[in-house]
């Protein structure tokens, strides 16, 4: 049992459950429901310790670090200054994503997971640009073994691996890796003069961050080659029937809509929505049995943690809950 314990601390959530089956039957042992629920109990235990493990960093990033961005602006904002903003700001090549962006974002991305005071983040950028896709200049004289040899979009990843929610404020083009950035992102919210595309096809060459795998698994086969193809964009009223964007505000409104969504979501418990925002992921890496055994046992977790308990007692003694990330 020991030896499972360890596996599962250290395998990756969706994969545990399968992988668990697995040393089940090569030890004959038979999987009893108990024993998983222990596993799964253990491991949201994990997830809070090494939480309350990391170091707090202040609400508002020190002043140092904030003029020492290049390429990106962060605060926080909503009444309990606990949602983080990251504003792309490199208007004169419209947000084009070089890579000194990326890594900008990658580092505030990774300290404002880091701080218990933050539930959710937006990332935006202007009225007139989400992003215009990645640096199409600092591109142009790559060559096939630097792409390899630099490990070219590593640092392109950042966002997909947050494991707090990030709503995607889109206005102006989302374009190419910029569409590939707000798909990387968990809730998209667009102005409604925002345009989507995967223009690569015209530059001689193809999506590299997602254009052509989650573009299709969110709006279909038919619609995606028509995008990809093409190189057309979609406007914002488009992509919320698609089902790409939730909703379409104007364009005025839209980081304050972003904000007040962060600010619900932050109203519940960090620790269950970052298990929830796992569950959801799942649903687009596994089968659909895999994924309900999944949700099932990580549902079975919740009962593991106080903010379980505290919600549910709190609904039958109406009243509002005070969850503890716990
Ligand atoms: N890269 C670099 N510079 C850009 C980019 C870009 N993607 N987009 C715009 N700019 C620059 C322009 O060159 C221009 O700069 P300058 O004033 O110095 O000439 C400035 O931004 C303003 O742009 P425009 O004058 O073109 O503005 P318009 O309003 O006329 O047009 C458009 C706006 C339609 C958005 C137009 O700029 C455009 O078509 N941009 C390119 C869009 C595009 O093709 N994007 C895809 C890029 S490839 C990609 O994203 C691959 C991703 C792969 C994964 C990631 C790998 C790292």
């Amino acid at each position: 049992m020991a030896f499972l314990l360890e596996a599962n601390a250290v395998t990756p959530s969706h994969e545990a459950p399968i992988l668990l089956q697995c040393f089940a039957a090569r030890l004959r042992v038979p999987l009893k429901m108990a024993n998983i629920a222990k596993i799964f109990a253990t491991r949201a235990q994990g997830v809070l310790q090494a939480a309350a493990r990391q170091p707090q960093v202040a609400t508002r990033f020190s002043s140092s670090s904030t003029k020492n961005w290049e390429y990106i602006k962060t605060e926080v904002a909503g009444e309990s200054k606990n949602v983080a903003v990251i504003t792309l700001n490199r208007p004169k090549a419209l947000n084009a994503l070089c890579n000194g962006l990326m890594k900008e974002l990658s580092t505030a991305l990774q300290q404002f997971s880091k701080d218990k005071s933050i539930s959710a983040i937006v990332l935006t950028g202007s009225e007139k640009a989400f992003a215009a896709g990645a640096d199409i200049k600092e591109m142009v004289g790559n060559t096939y073994s630097q792409c390899i040899q630099g490990n070219f979009l590593n640092d392109w990843t950042e966002v997909a691996r947050t494991q707090k929610p990030i709503i995607a404020a889109v206005n102006g083009y989302a374009l190419g890796g910029g569409c590939e950035l707000a798909m990387m992102c968990d809730i998209i919210y667009a102005g409604d003069k925002a345009k989507f595309g995967q223009p690569e096809i015209a530059l001689g060459t193809i999506p590299g961050a997602g254009g052509t795998q989650r573009l299709t698994r969110v709006v279909g086969k038919s619609k995606a080659m028509e995008m990809c193809l093409t190189g057309n964009m979609i406007g914002a009223q488009e992509a919320e029937k698609l089902g790409l964007a939730s909703k379409v505000v104007p364009a005025d409104q839209l980081l304050g809509e972003a904000v007040k969504l962060g600010e619900k979501i932050g109203t519940h418990s960090n620790l269950i929505v970052q298990l929830c925002k796992e569950a959801v992921n799942t649903a687009y890496e596994t089968t659909l049995q895999e994924g309900l055994k999944f949700e099932r046992r990580t549902f079975h977790a919740t009962f593991s943690t106080a903010d379980r308990k505290e919600g549910m007692t709190a609904f039958a003694e109406k009243r509002p809950a005070k969850f503890t990330n716990e």
